[in-house]
């Protein structure tokens, strides 16, 4: 759509919102931004939108500044089902996301990645892989750089590694990746979608519009991923660590293969991934199959892969203090991921019981969660209510023993009480380097 002269409402004032205003200005359309915050919890972006002519509503959404729009654009944090979207929606205005905003401005080819975990490291991996093999690559998406702001450096050779979350992947229309993955799917953020069906639903959306000339790749280990299989026009291929597959990647004998029916290539040995966990074998193979599939040599994705580092706040390894090794894993904001406090999202925490009889000594609750996480693990492990992370971690480090792992996984949103999950991984970090200085 040629915005030129249009009246466009930018929902959110975050990052996305910031960016699409922004975008949308400069290309000739008359702005407004919307959001409920205050201007005193909204300091860092008026702003730079005042400077440009844009004109922002605070502290609320106005039932008028909805009214005439000739285009809103919704940011991700927007539930859907917002009263003032719906009357929007019902008097025939267009309501589109951030996301789409991207990609009907996107000049080349996008990969897509989403997933209840992972996305993050094989969005980042990913756009290594093809960086590597030769490809112009930009990455963004839910990964912090909004996709919007891909634009602008975009050739249409460039191709745009996107992680893509649910919550932006409601509001799509055209949105139509080349390359489309789903990691795996496990409940999360039911607070917002209210049920795992429509929550699945909506990753499900990344293949939409995808035709018979595009890949969708899904995990054949992941008993919900394995299953949408049916739900795009694409050429499917899968990644398993577990089973051979006849079309995708897997792993035998501790290598890693590309097979593609009767053709089949070597990629490289899972001991040459310098990531921890088997997950990461998965999001590896979840990469090769994309690096692939779009292009790239074999020898270049194993360089491109033996090279990683892990990515901050994703199982992230701090220090070692007294042979006690500190992993940060803020990022790990859902169940499926572990242990353990912040802001429930609706989660049901008894799934983690298994795993914490197995291989976890003790829990150590913080943040405004705690009491539901005790009450759905009580008997799984001994519960120490620690209130803050600060906290935590000092008990931790004074029972820990040498050959222990202490980690941050806390299964919960962060801003009950940091600012973001970053926030809470840097927090993390400077307690454990001052631990590891004074020799605690
Ligand atoms: N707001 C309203 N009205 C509402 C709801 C919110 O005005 O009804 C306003 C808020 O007051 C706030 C603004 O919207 O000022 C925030 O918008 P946002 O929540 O969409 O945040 P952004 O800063 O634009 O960040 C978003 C993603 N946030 C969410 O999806 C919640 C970021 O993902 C993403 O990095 C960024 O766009 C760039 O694409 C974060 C995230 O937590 C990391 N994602 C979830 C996850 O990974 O699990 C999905």
């Amino acid at each position: 759509m040629d915005v030129k002269d249009k009246r466009v409402l930018v929902v959110g004032l975050g990052k996305s919102g910031v960016a699409s205003a922004l975008f949308l200005k400069k290309r000739g359309a008359r702005v407004t931004v919307s959001d409920t915050k205050s201007p005193d919890q909204l300091r860092e972006g008026i702003p730079i939108l005042l400077d440009h002519g844009i004109a922002v509503e605070t502290g609320g959404h106005g039932e008028r500044t909805f009214r005439g729009q000739d285009l809103i654009v919704v940011s991700p944090g927007v539930p859907v089902d917002a009263p003032p979207l719906v009357q929007a929606r019902a008097a025939g205005e267009p309501v589109i996301g951030e996301i789409e905003l991207a990609a009907q401005n996107l000049p080349g080819l996008i990969v897509a990645i989403t997933g209840s975990n992972g996305k993050t490291t094989t969005t980042t991996l990913t756009g290594e892989v093809l960086a590597a093999g030769g490809f112009p690559v930009s990455v963004g998406g839910n990964i912090g750089t909004p996709a919007i702001s891909l634009v602008e450096g975009a050739t249409k050779d460039t191709i745009v590694v996107l992680e893509v979350s649910s919550f932006q992947l409601e509001t799509i229309q055209t949105f139509r990746p080349k390359l489309a993955v789903i990691l795996n799917v496990t409940p999360d953020h039911l607070d917002r979608h209210r049920t795992f069906q429509t929550y699945v639903d909506a990753k499900a959306r990344i293949f939409e519009n995808q035709q018979s000339s595009d890949f969708a790749v899904l995990n054949e280990d992941d008993p919900t991923s394995h299953t949408l299989g049916d739900r795009t026009r694409a050429q499917v291929f899968w990644f398993s660590r577990k089973r051979e597959v006849q079309r995708g990647a897997c792993v035998r004998n501790e290598k890693i293969f590309f097979r593609d029916g009767q053709s089949q290539r070597e990629v490289m040995l899972v001991s040459e991934i310098p990531l921890k966990g088997s997950h990461n074998v998965e999001n590896v193979l979840a990469a090769v199959c994309a690096g692939v599939l779009m292009g790239c040599d074999p020898a270049k994705i194993r360089n491109a892969v033996r090279n990683f580092k892990a990515v901050e706040h994703r199982l992230e390894y701090v220090a070692t203090v007294k042979g006690v090794d500190y992993f940060n894993d803020s990022k790990a904001t859902n169940v499926d991921a572990t242990i353990l406090g912040g802001k429930d999202k609706g989660s049901d925490y008894t799934v983690l019981n298994d795993l914490l009889r197995e291989r976890v000594k003790r829990v150590y609750t913080i943040g405004a969660a705690a009491e539901k996480i005790e009450s759905h693990i009580k008997g799984a492990a001994e519960v120490v209510h620690a209130e803050t992370l600060e906290n935590a971690i000092r008990r931790a480090s004074a029972v820990a023993q040498s050959g222990d792992v202490v980690l941050l996984a806390p299964a919960c949103a962060s801003f009950d009480q940091f600012q973001s999950y970053n926030h809470r991984g840097r927090v993390f970090k400077e307690v454990v380097q001052t631990l590891a200085q004074s020799g605690e």
